[in-house]
């Protein structure tokens, strides 16, 4: 009798046991199933995509968005033609739009996803990179110069040439960029930045060569080394010595009298990007005039969404870092896709930085 009880026991007791672990196993899985988030994959430029700005995205739309960071636009087409990365969104500069047009490595953008779109400033839409902005919408711009410390670097520097100068020896850094470096060389040279001339290009190379034992480090990231006082000068992009000014009030820009090379850096879709739609939705989201303003006071460059300007402080609606004078920017020229020509630009860059 006892013995018969105590096994109905055991036995009510199993099942008991199971039920509860069924419904254990079921807790388990649907707590998996909801950590199952989105994702957005963001291949971008270092300090391009700020904390607020990823998290804020992240809350709102209850998705994971992962950043990932090149230093140049070659790199990010190195990557690209290689095939599937995985990334939703990327950041090319103009010209490089216009190459990956014709690599056919770039989405068509559903505008009707981004309402937004007309909040972007004409002067920034429609340009010879991509005329109906098919496959490209502005996210910055800015200019390429040279940072220097104010209190180290006298005079204050108006010419490429300082980076030739032996008192700086070990002391600066230059952009690790296979067309704004050379392009230095040949603004210094009077040439232009967009040369498909093999002699003046190699012109341009021995120039570097010969600077190079001069060059402390070649680095895209240069407001770290300026920051750090790793380096005096930094041949670096505007928004970039911005950033390091306002860690080190010492910190000044300049645009060199021989001029240099302005840009405007797109938010694009790869062709075979996992998640198109929520890709658009961050696009959109990024055109909010709020958003756009939080993103130009993080990264320092010019916003090309007009409604962002009064969310600006005072400072940084007008300031010359980010709107250089109308004699200045006479000085600059645009980097070009040089087609076939970019071969050349590569392997001059990979010499001068194997020597
Ligand atoms: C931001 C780099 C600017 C991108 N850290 C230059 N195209």
């Amino acid at each position: 009798m006892l013995q018969r009880n105590l096994s109905s026991f055991s036995s009510r007791f199993m099942s008991w046991l199971s039920v509860q672990l069924g419904l254990i196993l079921f807790l388990v899985f649907l707590i998996g199933c909801g950590e199952q988030k989105e994702q957005l994959n963001v291949f971008t430029w270092a300090n391009y995509v700020n904390e607020e700005i990823r998290t804020g995205f992240e809350k709102e739309y209850g998705v994971t968005v992962i950043v990932d960071t090149y230093g140049s636009n070659e790199d990010l087409l190195t990557k690209l033609s290689a095939g599937a990365t995985g990334y939703d969104i990327i950041m090319p500069s103009d010209y490089m739009v216009t190459r990956m047009i014709h690599q056919n490595l770039l989405a068509e953008l559903n505008r009707s996803n981004i309402p937004n779109f007309q909040n972007l400033s004409p002067v920034y839409l429609d340009k010879y990179f991509d005329p109906k902005n098919k496959y490209s919408v502005p996210y910055t711009f800015g200019t390429a110069g040279i940072a220097y410390d104010s209190s180290v670097v006298s005079p204050a520097p108006d010419s490429w040439s300082v980076l030739w100068d032996e008192k700086y020896k070990n002391k600066f850094s230059l952009l690790d960029d296979p067309r704004e470096t050379p392009g230095v060389a040949l603004k210094l040279l009077g040439y232009s930045i967009n040369t498909t001339d093999l002699e003046q290009l190699g012109q341009a190379k021995e120039k570097l060569l010969e600077q190079k034992p001069l060059v402390k480090q070649y680095k895209s990231e240069a407001e770290e080394l300026l920051i750090a006082g790793d380096v005096v000068m930094a041949h670096c992009w505007s928004g970039d010595a911005f950033r390091a000014a306002d860690q080190k009030p010492n910190i000044r820009y300049v645009i060199p009298k021989e001029g240099s090379s302005q840009f405007i850096d797109n938010v694009c879709i790869p062709k075979d990007a996992p998640n198109k739609e929520l890709a658009e939705k961050f696009i959109d989201y990024l055109l909010r005039p709020e958003i756009n303003a939080k993103i130009t006071v993080f990264t320092k460059y010019g916003t090309c969404v007009e409604g962002a300007k009064e969310h600006l402080p005072e400072a940084l609606q007008k300031h010359e870092y980010i709107y250089p004078s109308a004699e200045v920017i006479k000085t600059l020229e645009r980097i070009k896709d040089p087609g076939e020509f970019l071969q050349q630009y590569d392997r001059v860059w990979e010499e001068v930085k194997a020597k």
